[in-house]
């Protein structure tokens, strides 16, 4: 398992003090994740979560590149960008970036893809219904876990005809986007059965609200606990990269798990 620390560099993530974003607070912030076990850094400027306002292209460029700058001159951690658009994509990779994690691989057009393609960059293709403005009023799915499943067929094709090898891909249910509380657990039930695309599978849980609803936790930190338990079955279900806020638990809790899983008998 790889867990990817969450670097979200956001104004109001790293202030200096006053209403200035700091470079230098995230970046020391990214050295504390590296230093807890972090095996890859998730860099993101637009918040994603649900109803999050939207940022424009060139704020998002003006966020997330000097941060990725420099982290890639200091440390050898790869480096993802999460973000929805193309621009953003390409001004990362350039600035030293090796991953798109792309929470709107629903998309129809295929824009960001040739970026992808381009640069040869490592993709983060994330299952969502909707966008974050409006995913969360009202989600609808006949079977989630089927057509997750079938959207990730379909996206890995389409990704391959964009000229992306399916070798830079992987795969991620996108649980919280677009999805009530029953759909979120049963896509958490069915992570082995995405492994059938013998892609490596992406899970992000780290504070989020389905958390609160099962054990009261009302507060992002109170949920650890639960995110722990989900990160514990991840490892038994065979997910290779957990996208988490708090690292240093998370590392414990999978050396655990994995521990525990490299001795389960043969079936
Ligand atoms: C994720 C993810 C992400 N999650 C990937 N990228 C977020 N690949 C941002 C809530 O219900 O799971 N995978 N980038 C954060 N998104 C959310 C969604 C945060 C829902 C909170 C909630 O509380």
């Amino acid at each position: 398992m790889l867990v990817m620390g969450v670097l979200n560099v956001t104004p109001d993530s790293f202030s200096d003090g006053g209403k200035f974003f700091s470079v230098e607070a995230a970046v020391e912030r990214a050295g504390q994740m590296i230093r807890e076990g972090a095996d890859l850094l998730d860099v993101g400027g637009e918040s994603t979560r649900p109803g999050a306002t939207p940022v424009a292209a060139d704020e998002e460029i003006r966020r997330v590149v000097p941060v990725i700058r420099q982290l890639a001159a200091l440390v050898p951690t790869p480096l993802s960008v999460d973000t929805q658009k193309p621009e953003v994509a390409r001004a990362a990779l350039l600035a030293g970036a090796s991953i798109v994690n792309d929470i709107a691989a629903n998309r129809p057009d295929a824009a960001m893809w040739r970026v992808v393609a381009e640069f040869r960059a490592g993709y983060v293709a994330m299952h969502m219904q909707g966008t974050p403005q409006t995913m969360q009023q009202s989600p609808a799915y006949t079977d989630v876990v089927r057509e997750v499943d079938a959207f990730f067929a379909e996206r890995l094709a389409r990704l391959e005809q964009s000229g992306v090898r399916l070798e830079q891909v992987v795969l991620d249910p996108g649980i919280g986007f677009g999805k009530t509380q029953e759909h979120n657990l049963q896509l958490l039930g069915a992570l082995a059965r995405f492994t059938r695309h013998d892609r490596p599978l992406v899970l992000g849980v780290s504070r989020k609200s389905f958390l609160g609803q099962l054990t009261g936790a009302d507060s992002p930190a109170g949920r650890l606990p639960g995110a722990l338990a989900c990160a514990a079955l991840a490892v038994r279900d065979g997910v290779q990269i957990l996208r988490v806020h708090d690292v240093r638990e998370t590392v414990a809790a999978v050396r655990v798990a994995t521990a525990i899983n490299l001795n389960r008998p043969n079936q």
